[in-house]
Parts: C-alpha cells; sequence; structure tokens
C-alpha cells in the first residue's frame, strides 16, 4: 500500500528542515518505507479536501490506503510500531521510548514554538524586547534537565529510538537562536540525529521540493 504524506508547496524556511513533515520523512527513512509526497499551497491546506484529511488545516497528513492520520506525533508512532529499527523489542523499553516521544511534543517544544512566535510574531510590539528574554529563559529551564538526563549518552534512553527521532526534530528548531549552542552536549546529541543516513536522506528530499 502506497504510503502518501503532505509537504508545504513552497516552506517558509526554505527547505532547511525546519517543517514538521521532516520528521515523518525521517520515520520513514528510519524505517525503510517507501512514501509518496504531495505538496499543498495555503490555500489548499485550508479547502475542504484538505481539512478532510487534517481538521486544523495543516501539514503534514499520513495517507496509507484508508487509514489517514495528523499530527506528527501519532504518525511517528504508527510508523515506528510497524517496523523494528524505531521502536525497542521490549515492552518497557517501548514504552520508555514513547515516553520521551511525548516529552518532546508535550514539555520541550511548546517553549520553543513561543520563542519562534515571539520572534516572528511579536517583535514590533513596544514590549517584545522585555519578554523575549522570559521566553528564552522558559526555553533553557527545559534544556538543563534535558541535558543533565542525556549526560554524555549517545542517546536517551539505550539505541537511537523513535523518542530521540521526535526529540532532535524539536530541539532543530532552536539552532538559529544560539540557545542550543549553551548546552553542547545537546547541540553534539542534534548533530549525531542530523548525521544519520534516514535524516540525511529525508533532509535532501525535502530541500529538493524547495530548491526546484
Ligand atoms: N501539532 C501538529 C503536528 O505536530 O503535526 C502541528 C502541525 C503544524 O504546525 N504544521 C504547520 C502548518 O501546517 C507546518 S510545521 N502550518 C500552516 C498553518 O497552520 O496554516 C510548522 C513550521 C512551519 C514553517 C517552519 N519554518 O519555515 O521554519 C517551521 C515550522
Amino acid at each position: 500500500m502506497t504510503i502518501v504524506i503532505t509537504a508545504f508547496e513552497r516552506s517558509p524556511d526554505g527547505g532547511k528542515g525546519l517543517a514538521r513533515d521532516m520528521r515523518v520523512r525521517w520515520a520513514l527513512e528510519e524505517a525503510g518505507q517507501p512514501y509518496e509526497v504531495r505538496l499543498v499551497s495555503f490555500r489548499a491546506m485550508k479547502q475542504p479536501a484538505h481539512l478532510a484529511l487534517h481538521p486544523f488545516g495543516q501539514i503534514p497528513t499520513y495517507e496509507e490506503g484508508d487509514l489517514a492520520l495528523f499530527e506528527t506525533g501519532a504518525i511517528v508512532l504508527h510508523i515506528a510500531g510497524r517496523q523494528a529499527g524505531l521502536l525497542p523489542g521490549d515492552a518497557h523499553g517501548r514504552a520508555r521510548a514513547i515516553t520521551w516521544m511525548f516529552a518532546a511534543l508535550n514539555t520541550i517544544e511548546p517553549p520553543i514554538l513561543e520563542l519562534a512566535n515571539a520572534k516572528l510574531l511579536e517583535s514590533d510590539k513596544p514590549w517584545s524586547a522585555a519578554r523575549l528574554p522570559l521566553v528564552e529563559d522558559r526555553v533553557r529551564e527545559r534544556l538543563a534537565p534535558l541535558a543533565a538526563r542525556l549526560g554524555d549518552a549517545d542517546w536517551l534512553d539505550g539505541a537511537f529510538s523513535a523518542g530521540d527521532l521526535m526529540m532532535v526534530s524539536v530541539l532543530l528548531r532552536l539552532r538559529a537562536s544560539g540557545i542550543l549552542d549553551e548546552f553542547p552536549t545537546l547541540a553534539a546529541y542534534v548533530a549525531r540525529g542530523e548525521a544519520r543516513p534516514a535524516y540525511q536522506r529525508a533532509f535532501a528530499a525535502q530541500l529538493a521540493v524547495n530548491a526546484g
């Protein structure tokens, strides 16, 4: 059954891997699953055909036969559950890897998104300069315990898992802010994720869309 995902026809980052189709592409590459990509414009994302797949009119979506999914957490979990390599074989290890996926999405990503929004949407507000350091500190408050838990390990809980895939995907967005470099072990962790051949293939594929 062919897997079809959606991605931006023209990504605002020009294909630097920051849009959320990247984490789905990466998971599919790690799982060795071929897939096709349907590109959608910002306008098309809000039309009924796409809204039937994604109630919030966003990318990415995932279709496989009569299954249609949205939300990258659910999509990556679905992919990881069907192939070896992204989730450990033992039940406890599997549950811990899924816990890290949730930690990435529920604990680490929100302050990072808040920072992105503060820079993107609020920079013209008179209070922006006063607020920004507070938002940056909220990110640091999450990264410090994450770095402490990672320690000098390569991955969060033994072998690379979907938990690492999601965590690296979330942390990547911080690079431009300089905050990631304040935590050298996390910067190295992200670089390890990016160095994986599956990541490289996914990155090249989404860059090709935007370069074309
Ligand atoms: N919780 C959902 C998930 O994880 O799947 C969030 C999906 C989401 O935010 N999708 C964004 C979207 O479709 C694209 S990734 N936005 C359009 C809309 O809401 O109308 C967010 C994103 C976009 C661009 C960059 N960039 O260029 O740097 C980074 C991240």
